[in-house]
């Protein structure tokens, strides 16, 4: 606290009297460096300096024997951190205070601009292992070689929210994917959904303003929910299958680990000839895919709102690395030239019974970072990045693209000197005649930098490689300049509508229940009528539906610009649903136990979701954990309003006859069961639970969903139930909206 002047400022008579404030006084405990109080030998402080910095590993300096010695910047050690420099114990700061200007200075310019889009986001390194050679269609080096591991590193993100925001927005997944190949970077910038609102890069700046909290008001964060994202959306029909995509559970995944990745684009991959053959790259993931509800990812971002981020830190700290399949589509200008859409157009997928996926690798992330900002800020995806091999399509999109993505990192990084930060840089050898600019790490040697020279081999640097190098495909380009779209991008409707139809009953009313929330969020009826006018095109029932939830009048349908639209048969690929994990492995157990609690009865649940390689975390009344009835201790990972049940994937609630009493009078408990069970989660119930679910009002309401946990061997079946992970029936009968 402030101490109150008694002079007039700069004047210090009482100075003698006085010693100066040493916040590592007595009641400190000693703990905090000070000149009086040197650190004891366990302190958790230190320095490390990482792979930038104090190269040739030389030793920093040391006090005391073994802790290292807070420095400045410039290495100069540091005697007191507590105090700036001033004249008199209350006089004037100092300017010549070198130590607290560097420290202020520095901490003024800590941040950087966020990502324009995919501002939050989160990263974790791995590697690309090639478990299929690709060698008869690419000469790309990371195709080459079976078995061989390439390390990767990827950043998942949400793209509309401020850094920031919260993980379970309804939003698109970024799925970025850098691989560091033997041949240079590969930087697979793809998304969680494998199409795109827009065919022309040149209106992504409005896409994107659309979306982004409006610019007079600055709200809504992270959503999409607003008159000016459905007003852009209803006047570009090209994007309405991508909204089919974020209207349904793909935008709300269960985790970074349960989402598929595409690449979106056609690509090209060239043989050492120069043939080229078309690719469209697919994540999959071993986890199966997931997503939770609506209503329950609306809890979650208040419950936890790094739910996403925390859930990838703790499975790969806990050793369950998450892993993707790399599959590929490859096809021929054959194929492209009779396939019922452009495979130019992003806003168009090529259905998995149409060219099958071709599985060629995996990619397992298996390692934090150690620095989030070194890291999963600094890191900088570019799509041009592609090494020989893989080449890119005309899609406008994508050729667009490959300008923003180089261009965005300047503004963000602050140099061309991005690719020497260690995350960026790449792992195999560099030699170039680029120099200079703010904070360049790495320059040329010697006199020359520049070519042709004729220094000879051993002085005039590195030579052009007409064989290795990277080389595009030779296509051939004619046609007047013009702004057209081709008619061949026309079609906005026919996948929209195949989607919709490929997905199951429930995933269907996820669908209209989305379009429904999303459109009563805007103010403009015409707005939410013009939408509803495009839904027309893609499915009657579907249109009426959120006509009626809405209560609108059904509109005539949009003008579409193609007509008739294709009958395009359902695909079961493109549903969750049905693809769902066939375990309840590395999903996470929310047991909700008292003081008194069975212990035999938690012994075998323990066992159970350890025998599933499942996990599980306690929530209790009390932090401090519970006793159960046997007399052991057991601690809590949550306490009962922390712990909401909406951060698991399925419950048990264990309680003692008294522990049922208690929990039957709290709101955050009777919550914990009736989101459960309106989430259409798995239930355990133990013996004595009854309460609390009478209290609740659901008792008579509970399906064969909601197991008794009356008995060890009850453990077990419930576990096995609960790997289908919802009991999506319940759904109809707790919805108003579908019954
Ligand atoms: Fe983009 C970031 C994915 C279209 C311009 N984009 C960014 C990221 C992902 C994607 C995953 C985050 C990368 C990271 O984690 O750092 N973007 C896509 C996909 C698209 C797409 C799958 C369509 C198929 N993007 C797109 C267009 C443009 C951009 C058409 C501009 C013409 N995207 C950017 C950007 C960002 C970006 C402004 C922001 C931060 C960054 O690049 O590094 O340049």
């Amino acid at each position: 606290m402030a101490k109150k002047p008694t002079s007039p400022q700069g004047t210090d008579k009482s100075a003698a009297n006085r010693k100066p404030f040493d916040p590592a006084g007595p009641d400190i405990g000693g703990e905090t460096p000070s000149k009086t109080s040197p650190l004891p030998k366990d302190a958790a402080i230190s320095v490390s300096y990482g792979e930038t910095q104090g190269e040739g590993g030389e030793t920093h300096q040391v006090a005391n024997g073994d802790v290292a010695v807070l420095t400045t910047q410039q290495g100069v050690p540091v005697a007191d951190d507590q105090n700036s420099l001033r004249q008199g114990a209350r006089g004037p700061t100092l300017l010549e205070d070198a130590h607290f200007r560097e420290k202020i200075f520095h901490f003024d310019h800590e941040r950087i601009p966020e990502r324009v889009v995919h501002a939050r986001g989160y990263g974790a390194h791995g590697f690309f292992e090639l478990t299929d050679s690709l060698a008869d269609v690419s000469r790309a080096d990371v195709f080459q070689r079976v078995g061989e591991r390439t390390p990767a590193f990827v950043r998942f993100s949400t793209v509309a929210g401020a850094k920031g925001s919260f993980d379970l927005a309804r939003d698109v997944r970024g799925f970025a994917v850098k691989i560091y190949t033997k041949e240079g970077n590969w930087d697979l910038v793809g998304n969680n959904i494998p199409v795109f609102f827009i065919q022309d890069a040149l209106k992504f700046p409005d896409l994107v303003h659309s979306v982004k909290p409006a610019p007079d008001r600055e709200f809504p964060q992270a959503a999409s929910a607003h008159d000016n994202f459905w007003d852009f959306i209803s006047l570009t029909p090209e994007s309405f299958h991508m909204i089919m995509w974020t209207m349904s559970d793909r935008a709300i995944p269960r985790s970074f680990r349960t989402m598929e990745g595409f690449g979106v684009h056609t690509f090209r991959l060239l043989d050492d000839d120069g043939n080229s053959t078309f690719v469209k790259f697919h994540w999959k993931p071993k986890q199966g895919l997931q997503s939770v509800v609506w209503n329950e990812a609306v809890k979650i971002n208040g419950a936890d709102p790094d739910f996403h981020r925390r859930d990838l830190w703790d499975a790969i700290n806990g050793g369950d690395f998450p892993e993707w399949e790399l599959g590929v589509q490859l096809f021929d200008d054959e194929f492209a030239d009779r396939f019922d859409f452009d495979v130019l157009d992003a806003t168009k997928l090529i259905p998995e019974e149409l060219v099958p996926i071709r599985v060629i690798g995996r990619l397992v992330l298996d390692r934090v970072v150690d620095n989030f900002f070194a890291e999963t800020e600094q890191v900088a995806f570019c799509t041009q990045n592609v090494p020989p091999g893989i080449d890119f399509s005309n899609d406008p999109l994508l050729q667009g693209r490959n300008f923003s993505y180089l261009d965005t990192q300047i503004k963000r990084l602050g140099s061309p000197n991005f690719t020497h930060i260690p995350i960026n840089a790449p792992k195999c050898p560099m030699a170039h005649f680029q120099q200079d600019g703010h904070m360049a790490m790495r320059n040329p040697q010697g006199r020359v930098n520049y070519e042709p020279n004729s220094w000879g081999a051993a002085q005039g640097g590195p030579r052009e490689d007409p064989n290795r190098g990277f080389t595009s495909f030779a296509e051939r380009a004619d046609g007047p300049k013009q702004r057209v779209r081709s008619d061949s991008f026309a079609d906005h409707y026919s996948q929209a509508r195949q989607f919709f139809i490929s997905q199951t009953a429930i995933e269907q009313k996820h669908i209209g229940d989305a379009l429904v929330f999303e459109l009563s969020k805007v103010e403009r009826p015409d707005i939410r009528s013009r939408v509803v006018s495009h839904l027309m095109n893609i499915d009657g029932t579907l249109a009426a539906t959120v006509a009626d939830g809405l209560a609108l009048d059904l509109p005539a349908p949009a003008a579409a610009a193609r007509k008739p639209l294709a009958n395009l048969p359902a695909s079961d690929p493109l549903s969750i649903v049905k693809n769902g994990p066939e375990s309840f492995k590395g999903r996470k157990l929310g047991i909700l136990l008292t003081d008194g609690a069975d212990a035999a009865i938690f012994k075998a649940l323990l066992a159970a979701v350890e025998g599933e390689e499942a996990i599980y975390e306690v929530v209790a009344p009390k932090i401090g954990g519970v006793t159960l009835a046997d007399g052991t201790t057991v601690g809590a990972k949550h306490k009962i309003d922390g712990g909401p049940s909406v951060l698991f994937d399925a419950v048990a609630v264990l309680v003692s006859v008294e522990g049922a009493e208690l929990l039957a009078k709290d709101a955050a408990a009777k919550d914990f069961v009736t989101d459960a069970f309106a989430h259409c989660k798995f239930i355990a119930i133990g013996a004595h639970a009854k309460p609390i679910f009478e209290k609740a009002g659901i008792a008579d309401d509970l399906d064969e969903a909601c197991l008794p946990l009356a008995k060890a061997a009850d453990a077990s079946a419930f576990i096995i139930a609960a790997r289908a992970l919802r009991h999506w029936p319940r759904e109809l009968k707790v919805d108003l909206d579908a019954q």
